[in-house]
C-alpha cells in the first residue's frame, strides 16, 4: 500500500481546505503557527514532498537546499513572486499558483479603496470616532468625485479588467496601460483607451495599479512617475508592494503634490514605511484584497488540486513552470 506524500501548509487554512489535503496527503498544519521565519518553515518542511504556501512565506534557493525532498509547491495566490521559480525549475520541483478565482474579490477592493481614498473615508471613521462631530459643517470633509472621473488601470489582466468593468457603472472614462495592448475586441468592450504609461499618469485623476511584480517593475511609480500625476490625482496599488516607492510616495503625499492614495500592498510588508501612517490622506489596509472567506477557501482548494496532481504525476491545471516536467522526467 503507497503511503500518502507529507505536505507542509504554511499558513492558517479553512477547515475545508484541511480536509481536502487530508484526503491526499499527510498533512502538517499550522493551525497554531501564526508565522514562520525563513528558518522555521525550512525546519518544518525538511523531509516534505510539497508544500502549500500563502502570504510572506518564500521558497528561494536557501529552502530548496535544505528541502530537497520538496517536488511541488502550490501557492494560494495568483501572485508568485515569493516563489523563485527558475531554482524550482532547475531541481524539476513544479510550481502552481491559483489564477482566475480572485479576480472580481480583488478588484472589489480596489473599488474600495479608489472610494474610501476620494471621499476620505479613513479619515471621515477617525473624525467621528474620536467626538470631533459636533456640528454640522457645508465644507467638512469634502472629497472627489469618483463618478465620471478617468481612471488609468496599469496593468489590464484579469484583475484590470474586473476594475474596468466596475468603473462603467460609475460612467468613468478609462485609461490603461499594459506591455501588450489587450485584443480590440475586448478594449471596445472595455471602453478602455490604451496609453503610454507617462500618457495615462499625467491624464488619470486615479491610478489604480494592477499588475504582477517581478524585478522589471520594481520601482515602476517612483519620484519621476509620481511627479507626472495631477496634484488632485489619487494612486491606488492592490498590485504588490515594490511596485510603487513608498519612500518617494510618502514625500508626495506629505507635500500635497498628489491629494490621496489607498493602499493594500506595501514594500517589505508587513512592515510598513510609518511615515505613510502619519499622514491623514492614505488609507492603509493589510493586503487583503482576496480577503473574503468564499474566494480565500476556493483558492485553497485550487492549491491542493493543484498540490495533488503535482504529486501524482499529473500536469497541475495552474503550473507556472512547465519546463520542470522535463527536467523531472530527466531525473
Ligand atoms: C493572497 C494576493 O491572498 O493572490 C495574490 O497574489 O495578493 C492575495 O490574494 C496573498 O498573496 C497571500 O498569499
Amino acid at each position: 500500500m503507497s503511503s500518502k506524500p507529507e505536505v507542509l501548509i504554511s499558513c492558517h487554512t479553512f477547515e475545508e481546505v484541511l480536509e481536502h489535503a487530508r484526503a491526499h496527503f499527510t498533512v502538517i498544519d499550522s493551525q497554531n503557527t501564526p508565522a514562520h521565519t525563513p528558518a522555521e518553515l525550512r525546519a518544518r518542511a525538511a523531509g516534505m514532498q510539497g508544500i502549500l504556501l500563502t502570504g510572506t512565506d518564500r521558497v528561494d534557493q536557501a529552502f530548496l537546499n535544505a528541502c530537497a525532498s520538496i517536488r511541488a509547491v502550490a501557492i494560494s495566490a495568483v501572485g508568485y513572486n515569493t516563489i523563485d521559480v527558475d531554482a524550482c525549475t532547475a531541481r524539476g520541483v513544479l510550481a502552481t499558483n491559483t489564477p482566475g478565482i480572485l479576480d472580481d474579490t480583488t478588484a472589489d477592493l480596489g473599488f474600495a479603496l479608489i472610494l474610501a481614498a476620494a471621499r476620505r473615508l479613513g479619515e471621515a471613521e477617525r473624525y467621528v470616532r474620536a467626538g470631533r462631530w459636533t456640528h454640522w459643517q457645508n465644507d467638512l470633509l469634502l472629497g472627489r468625485d469618483v463618478h465620471h472621473a478617468t481612471l488609468g488601470i496599469v496593468g489590464m489582466g484579469r484583475i484590470g479588467q474586473a476594475l474596468a468593468r466596475r468603473a462603467r457603472g460609475f460612467d468613468m472614462k478609462v485609461c490603461y496601460h499594459n506591455r501588450s495592448r489587450v485584443p480590440a475586441a475586448e478594449e471596445a468592450a472595455l471602453d478602455a483607451q490604451w496609453l503610454p504609461l507617462d500618457e495615462l499618469l499625467a491624464n488619470a485623476d486615479i491610478v489604480c495599479l494592477c499588475l504582477p511584480y517581478s524585478s522589471a517593475v520594481h520601482h515602476l511609480i517612483g519620484a519621476r512617475e509620481i511627479a507626472l500625476m495631477k496634484p488632485t490625482a489619487l494612486l491606488v496599488n492592490i498590485a504588490r508592494g515594490g511596485i510603487v516607492d513608498d519612500a518617494a510616495l510618502a514625500d508626495a503625499l506629505a507635500e500635497h503634490r498628489i491629494a490621496g492614495a489607498g493602499l493594500d500592498v506595501f514594500e517589505g510588508e508587513p512592515a510598513l514605511n510609518p511615515r505613510l501612517l502619519g499622514l491623514d490622506n492614505v488609507v492603509v489596509v493589510p493586503h487583503i484584497g482576496s480577503a473574503t472567506r468564499a474566494t480565500r477557501v476556493k483558492m485553497g482548494l485550487c492549491a491542493v488540486n493543484n498540490l495533488r496532481a503535482a504529486l501524482s504525476g499529473e500536469t497541475p491545471p495552474n503550473l507556472i513552470n512547465p519546463q520542470a516536467l522535463a527536467v523531472r522526467r530527466a531525473q
